[in-house]
């Protein structure tokens, strides 16, 4: 569904339910999957952001949309 402006009705998902996003960055930050975040994990993944490699930052990116189970994809779905 087109929306004015131009826009499309996943561009606007993305941004639109902040509690999916932040269920995103969660699960980026927690490497290995525990369902909690530890301090190395938490400094890592703000070094990374901070002073990474453009390749680095655009890999965290892709990971954060890359859910169940990293598959190495990003499937519609993920982005809505
Ligand atoms: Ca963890």
């Amino acid at each position: 569904m087109a929306l004015e402006g131009g826009l499309t009705s996943p561009s606007i998902c993305i941004f639109s339910d902040s509690s999916t996003y932040a269920h995103y960055v969660f699960n980026a930050f927690d490497q290995d999957h525990s369902g909690s975040i530890s301090f190395e994990e938490f400094v890592m993944g703000l070094s990374l952001l901070a002073r990474g490699s453009l390749h680095e930052k655009l890999q965290w990116a892709f990971n954060l949309y890359d859910i169940n189970g990293r598959l190495g994809e990003i499937i519609k779905i993920h982005l809505v």
